[in-house]
């Protein structure tokens, strides 16, 4: 492991994201190259010690660490397909959010172009890189990661979930379904609640400690999941079915679209259906494989 001082990043992408991660290394005095495709971006940047490149080719030619911080995957290739050749023995962090198949896809091209990789998923939004509870997710070369491990927790926790390429984007985009789930579910209850006058403001202050109890039953499914053990004496599917099935004509009643929750309903339904009613509602699950 280098120290920060000594290893210098070029950042690919200053927008929101890539500005923030840059504003942390040129803040611990990382020596910080900075590239955007439009003019502008890197302004403060540059006020605050950055170095502008006047050009990806520029970027691309110089040392150490090279991060790409860019909107997709087809915009990681519109960057680095031209100078590939110019990157030969660099070690690349691709931080742009891509699905595990693209990760493993740029991991091919970096290996055919002698480039070291790692993809990360960065589990924070713009205004926490660099303080508590930023982590970033990596999966890939675990050289890469540990050569530059110090710099890279200028970001916050680095997490190496594994070599497969792809492990990083998959963590994050199932953390992700999680998350998007959970604020569905929130808009919701939000609507619901507004139908009778209720703010949304009240609806969060009740939603919120409701949803942090709920959220410890989460290790019990995971381990009826992980058993495939779903034999339980409380709150079957069959009672799941019965509630759900209330939810969603208690929501038609008040007006509101249940078209988040009729897809977990059917599931249950479906697994009802199917004779598994005194089974645990963890076994929903099955129905998605
Ligand atoms: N912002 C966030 O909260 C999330 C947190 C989790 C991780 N994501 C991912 O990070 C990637 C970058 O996100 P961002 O917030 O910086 O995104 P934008 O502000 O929209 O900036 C996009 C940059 O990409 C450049 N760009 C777009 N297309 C191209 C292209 N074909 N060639 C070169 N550069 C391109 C764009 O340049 P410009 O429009 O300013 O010229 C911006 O620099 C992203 O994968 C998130 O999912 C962030």
């Amino acid at each position: 492991m280098t120290n920060v001082h000594d290893t210098p990043v070029t950042v690919l992408g200053l927008g929101a994201m890539g500005r923030a991660l840059a504003a942390a290394f040129v803040r611990a005095g990382v020596p910080t190259t900075v590239w955007n495709r439009s003019a502008g971006k890197d302004r403060e940047l540059v006020a605050a010690g950055a170095i502008r490149a006047e050009s990806v080719a520029a970027a691309a030619g110089g040392k150490g660490l090279l991060l790409t911080v860019l909107l997709d995957h087809a915009s990681v290739h519109d960057t680095l397909d031209p100078v590939a050749a110019d990157l030969a023995g660099r070690d690349w962090i691709n931080l742009t959010s891509t699905s595990p198949e693209q990760s493993r896809e740029l991991a091919g091209w970096a290996t055919a172009h002698g480039i070291e990789f790692l993809d990360g998923g960065i589990m924070a939004v713009p205004p926490m890189i660099g303080n508590p509870g930023s982590s970033i997710l990596y999966s890939g070369s675990p050289e890469v990661l540990h050569a530059h491990r110090a710099t890279l927790e200028l970001l916050g926790a680095a997490d190496y979930v594994g070599p497969d390429p792809g492990l990083a984007a998959l963590w994050d985009f199932a953390l992700l379904a999680n998350m998007y789930q959970m604020f569905g579910g929130f808009f919701h209850g939000a609507a619901m609640a507004g139908s009778a006058g209720i703010t949304a403001t009240r609806f969060a202050e009740r939603a919120v400690p409701w949803l942090t109890a709920m959220v410890h039953g989460l290790p019990g499914y995971a381990r009826a999941i992980d058993s495939g053990d779903y034999v339980t004496e409380v709150q079957d599917l069959a009672f799941q079915k019965s509630g759900l099935d209330a939810i969603v004509r208690a929501t038609q009643d008040a007006g509101i679209d249940p078209v988040l929750l009729d897809p977990l309903a059917a599931l249950v339904n479906r697994q009802v259906s199917a004779g598994h009613g005194a089974a645990a509602f963890a076994r929903t699950v099955e129905e998605l494989r």
